[in-house]
C-alpha cells in the first residue's frame, strides 16, 4: 500500500470553474497536496502521458480532449492513497459513479469525466515524475 497518488483536474472541470470545489473535496478527504501545477499539455506530452492507452479506440479523442485547455496536476499524499483517491473519483462513467463522488457531481461522460487518478502505486510514481520535477514537490 503506497501513500502517494497522482491526480489531474481535466479541462472541462477547469473550464467550468469546478477546480475549487474539487480541491476542497480532495482536502476534506484527508489528502495532503505535495505538488500542484496549472499546465496546458502539448499533443506530444499528452500522447506520452496516455501511452498506456495507445491501442484503445478512443486514444486520439483522449489526447485531443486533454490538450483542449489547461489541467491542474496534483501530487497527493495519504495512507492508501491510490485506492482512497479512486473511491473519491467514482467510476470512469459519471452515470455509473456513486453518489457524492467527484465524477458523479462534475463529470459529463466517460471521456469528459472531470478528473484523473492513478490506477496503481507504480503508475502513481510514473505519473508524478512525468508531471513534476523534484523542485516542484514539497
Ligand atoms: P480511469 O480514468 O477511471 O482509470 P480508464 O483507465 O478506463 O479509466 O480510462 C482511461 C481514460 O480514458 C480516462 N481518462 C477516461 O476518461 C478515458 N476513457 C475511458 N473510456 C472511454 C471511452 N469509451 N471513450 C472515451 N474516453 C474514454
Amino acid at each position: 500500500m503506497g501513500n502517494v497518488t497522482f491526480g489531474m483536474i481535466k479541462p472541462d472541470a477547469v473550464r467550468k470553474n469546478y477546480s475549487g470545489k474539487i480541491l476542497d473535496m480532495i482536502l476534506n478527504t484527508g489528502f495532503k497536496i505535495n505538488g500542484l501545477k496549472l499546465i496546458k499539455l502539448t499533443t506530444c506530452q499528452a500522447k506520452k502521458f496516455y501511452e498506456v492507452h495507445k491501442e484503445r479506440p478512443f486514444y486520439n479523442e483522449l489526447v485531443e480532449y486533454i490538450t483542449s485547455g489547461p489541467v491542474i496536476a496534483l501530487a497527493l499524499e495519504k495512507d492508501n492513497a491510490v485506492e482512497d483517491y479512486r473511491k473519491l473519483l467514482g467510476a470512469t462513467d459519471p452515470l455509473e459513479a456513486a453518489d457524492g463522488t467527484i465524477r458523479k457531481l462534475y463529470g459529463e461522460s466517460k471521456a469528459i469525466n472531470a478528473i484523473h487518478g492513478s490506477d496503481s502505486d507504480d503508475n502513481a510514481k510514473i505519473e508524478i515524475s512525468f508531471m513534476f520535477s523534484n523542485l516542484d514537490l514539497v
